[in-house]
């Protein structure tokens, strides 16, 4: 099951956000997705470093996943930065094998990183086609206590459906725009109303500028239709309900800088969590 959204622009992953797995005979593995390691000095992009650190904090193994076609560059050495402190296991995944042919390629790029640092295991994987993907389970597995499972066998993620569906519709945006606009784009659900037969949303998608919701509105609408229209099939394949969905798109100019707004788009502050204050 897809629990965080994907996409070919980085800073996809803005907050972190939880999938459970539950193995009858192996246990349980609760995943903590994070946003990845970039520079950048929005109050936004601080926002989610500490997110990061915060993630870091009580686990039993860390996953440190990097692309294997990519050389080591100043991106990298950061979150190796990041990771320098971490007490517990830490995972080196090699993800996207599917895209390298040349096996030597994997080795010298794998003994690079080892002079670095030692991870505690070196594994490549393919996320795309599951390559691998039950070796690096295992190895996660290894690092866990012995313990009661947290969570019902049940229970898959810790976000609330409103975010996930905000979260669809930003993916939808990530497919079909580019440059600034990615970056510039926040979505909110304003409303969720669940009848018998049909959920029913509206949500609003705060551009920065003029010209970006010009281009997400589309000629005649029809940039918006489309990402309403796969967002809402999204939904109805997630949820497993019928759904009704309404997108407005809203000026709203740096809101990156905007401590107010943010709060307002961080579910976890919503329901009353981290209120550490910052610059
Ligand atoms: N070929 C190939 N592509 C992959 C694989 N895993 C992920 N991708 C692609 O890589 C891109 C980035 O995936 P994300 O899951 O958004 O990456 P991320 O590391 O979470 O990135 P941020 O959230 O932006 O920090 C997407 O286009 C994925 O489809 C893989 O194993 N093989
Ligand atoms: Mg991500």
């Amino acid at each position: 099951m897809k629990l965080a959204i994907v996409s070919s622009k980085p800073q996809t992953t803005r907050t972190s956000v939880q999938g459970v797995l539950t193995e009858p005979e192996l246990g349980q593995i609760v995943f903590v997705d994070t946003p990845g390691i970039h520079k950048s000095d929005s109050v936004f992009n601080q926002r989610m470093m500490r997110t990061v650190r915060a993630s870091l904090a009580n686990l039993d193994a860390v996953v440190y996943v990097v692309d294997a076609r990519r050389e080591i560059d100043d991106e990298q050495r950061q979150a190796m930065d990041v990771l320098q402190n971490v007490e517990v296991p830490v995972i080196l995944a090699l993800n996207k094998i599917d895209k390298i042919p040349k096996k030597e390629k994997l080795i010298a790029l794998l003994s690079d990183y080892q002079q670095i640092r030692e991870f505690t295991a070196y594994i490549p994987i393919s996320a795309a086609n599951g390559d691998q993907v039950d070796v690096l389970k295992n190895e996660i597995f290894k690092h866990l206590p012995e313990g009661e499972p947290i969570f019902p066998e049940d229970h898959v993620t810790d976000q609330p459906s409103r975010f996930i569906a905000a979260e669809m519709i930003r993916e939808k945006l990530l497919d079909s725009t580019e440059q600034e606009v990615p970056h510039s784009v926040a979505v909110f659900v304003e409303k969720w109303e669940e009848t018998p037969n049909i959920i029913r949303v509206t949500a609003t998608i705060f551009v920065e500028k003029e010209g970006q919701k010009a281009i997400v509105i589309g000629q005649g609408g029809a940039m918006i239709k489309k990402i309403g229209t796969e967002a809402r099939l999204e939904l109805e394949k997630f949820f497993e309900q019928k759904f009704y969905l309404e997108l407005f798109v809203k000026v709203r100019p740096n809101w990156r800088e905007n401590i107010e707004f943010l709060n307002e788009l961080d579910w976890r502050k919503m329901i009353g969590g981290d209120t550490t204050s910052e610059k």
